[in-house]
């Protein structure tokens, strides 16, 4: 493919002298190169092609065992300043990380092609998209690349001869733990990433672009890149409503995105515009419209059934690479939690063999499906929507056992950031063995956000005091509350769409709620029941607002925010005195 945009073609030739590839192919994102692409990987082992008369166009690949998550240890925000990176980020100086980085990448490309993948985030209509180009050694992330982005000639003929485009450099090094480093260098719009093949680390358009190095676009610019999925609701009168939510990782928002309402809720429909990133800008009407940047999926496969997620599992039945799940002897993907039990003999996600019973999962806890959006039964048409979505809702939530009641709502945007800038999470014994230690999380956007969260919550404020805004209602979420047996009180999943209809009718301004010292939380009854069996004595406990445990939250919220000294917000700070007024 001829390029004609010089900048592109100095950058690359300047990295190809350094790396110094076999060969250089510039992807123009069409289906006979992705083709190539999978060809050339099934002959050198990369991946394996999995039963192609249930999987049509399904590959399988496992990656180097000690590189199987994102890792927050390596990833490094590198702005002039330490205080723009924040309390919360790692941080290097752009010097120190060139002189300790730009070696590694030094001949690192020898007997290996180099493809630069011009990608755009966000439909190609959408005057809110942005072009990245990211230069790697891996052939595994140009094929994801194709899935996750709008890949090649798309993001070449939008960027023309701009030099506006966000430059990420991936190679996988030697995949040597010691020497990865994903590094961000928000001044100059840079990725670069080595010694990872896996996932967010190297597909850069994700989180590297999507949220660190958007975040500090949006600052600048005067809109949001947030780790938020966006979905709409119809409800049995034909309103169209958009909701935008976020979530920890690990707290279910694949699910939320592709929720299938229950058939006690007949006549509701839900769809799905995207299941992580949101890019919210102003409409001319002062409301938010959301774009999903990606275009695809890279979901968590282990725990996906047609119970849990149908929508998920049908959007992985076709054109999808797997990547660590463990394979049946007819080469179909298999994982904890699937709808089939493990048969006798697998080939477990490192490719060894593996029985039921055995002393490690089968599939990696991290195994994930890349899959295209089209794919998804709910997926909606508005994924391709030019100015996106309007946004009713935004849901901030958290894995709270016995604090946060299922749902509230704030009194107000400003309120609404201080429940973002609050957010937090009780881990799993799954996630790390340590069970129900609270993790601070704003937004959601802990590991994700490309500068001072001080600054950050500065900038959502900075987003209502906008003129003429007519912003969304902030709300949120648990639904992860336990009853004294330790079981979940919430049914969670479809159920979910009782919630989210209770928010609809709150922003039609039903008089549903109650005040309490947190913000409006629904009136006994408000909540759609038909058909749900929770007894009187439990939703007590779901809308349930205990002041005394609520007093304990505010003394952990003091010892975050004491963290960001003088960049917390004069915004931020009233809220947290109001609520400790109310809570007496
Ligand atoms: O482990 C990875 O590299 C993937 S992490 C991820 C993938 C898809 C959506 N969200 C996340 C996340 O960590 O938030
Ligand atoms: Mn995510």
């Amino acid at each position: 493919m001829s390029i004609v945009n010089k900048k592109l073609e100095t950058w690359v030739k300047e990295l190809s002298d350094w790396t110094k590839p076999d060969a250089v192919h510039f992807c123009d994102g069409s289906q006979a190169e992705y083709d190539s692409l999978i060809s050339r990987m099934l002959e050198s082992g990369t991946l394996h092609r999995l039963n192609q008369d249930q999987f049509p166009g399904c590959y399988l690949h496992r990656s180097d065992p000690g590189d199987v998550a994102r890792v927050e240890h390596c990833t490094f925000i590198c702005s002039q300043k330490k205080e723009d990176a924040g309390p919360t980020n790692n941080w290097m100086s752009p010097d120190d990380a060139r002189a300790k980085v730009w070696p590694l990448f030094k001949d690192a490309m020898k007997g290996r092609t180099m493809y630069v993948v011009p990608y755009l985030m966000g439909p190609e209509a959408s005057p809110f998209s942005k072009v990245g180009v990211e230069i790697t050694d891996s052939p595994y992330v140009a094929a994801n690349m194709r899935i996750m982005t709008r890949m090649g000639k798309v993001a070449l003929d939008r960027l023309g001869d701009s030099d506006d485009f966000v430059r990420g450099t991936h190679s996988l090094g030697d995949l040597s733990p010691e020497r990865r480093f994903i590094l961000h260098f928000p001044e100059t719009r840079e990725i670069w990433s080595v010694g990872s093949g896996y996932g967010g680390n190297a597909l850069l358009g994700k989180k590297c672009h999507a949220l660190r190095i958007a975040s500090v676009q949006a600052r600048d610019e005067g809109w949001l890149a947030e780790h938020m999925l966006i979905l709409a609701i119809t409800t049995p009168a034909g309103e169209k409503y958009h909701i935008c939510a976020a979530f920890p990782s690990a707290c279910g928002k694949t699910n939320l995105a592709m929720l299938i309402p229950p058939a006690s809720m007949p006549g509701y429909k839900v769809e799905t515009v995207g299941d992580d990133i949101s890019w919210l800008n102003f409409g001319d009407d002062g409301r938010l419209y959301a774009i999903n940047p990606e275009n695809g999926f890279f979901g968590v496969v282990p725990g996906t059934s047609s119970k849990t997620n149908p929508n998920a599992l049908a959007s992985t039945k076709k054109n999808s690479i797997f990547t660590n799940v463990a394979e049946t002897p007819d080469h179909l993907p298999w994982w904890e939690g699937h709808d089939d039990p493990a048969p006798a003999t697998l080939t477990d996600w490192k490719g060894g063999e593996w029985h039921p019973g055995a002393d490690h999962p089968a599939a990696h806890p991290n195994s994930r499906f890349t899959a295209p959006i089209a794919n998804c039964p709910s997926a909606s048409k508005d994924v391709e929507s030019a100015k996106g979505v309007p946004i009713d809702a935004i849901v901030f939530g958290g894995r709270r056992a016995k604090l946060a009641p299922l749902v509230y709502e704030s009194f107000s945007w400003q309120h609404g950031t201080f429940v973002g800038a609050t957010m937090a999470s009780e881990t799993t014994a799954a996630a790390t063995g340590a069970v129900g230690v609270v993790r601070r999380d704003p937004m959601a956007m802990l590991p994700f956000c490309g500068y001072n969260m001080g600054d950050y919550w500065n900038h959502w404020l900075s987003i209502g005091d906008k003129p003429g805004a007519k912003l969304p209602k902030v709300f949120h979420v648990n639904w992860f509350k336990r009853g004294a047996d330790g079981k979940f009180i919430w049914p969670g999943f479809g159920d979910n769409l009782r919630v989210l209809d209770w928010m609809i009718r709150r922003v039609k301004g039903e008089d549903a709620a109650q005040e309490t010292p947190i913000g409006y939380v629904p009136k006994r009854g408000s909540i759609a029941e038909n058909g749900l069996n929770v007894s009187a004595e439990k939703w007590d406990e779901l809308l349930k607002v205990a002041a005394a445990d609520w007093r304990e939250e505010l003394s952990g919220i003091d010892e975050f925010f004491a963290k960001f000294g003088d960049k917390l917000p004069a915004g931020i700070r009233e809220e947290r005195d109001a609520l400790a007024k109310r809570l007496g």
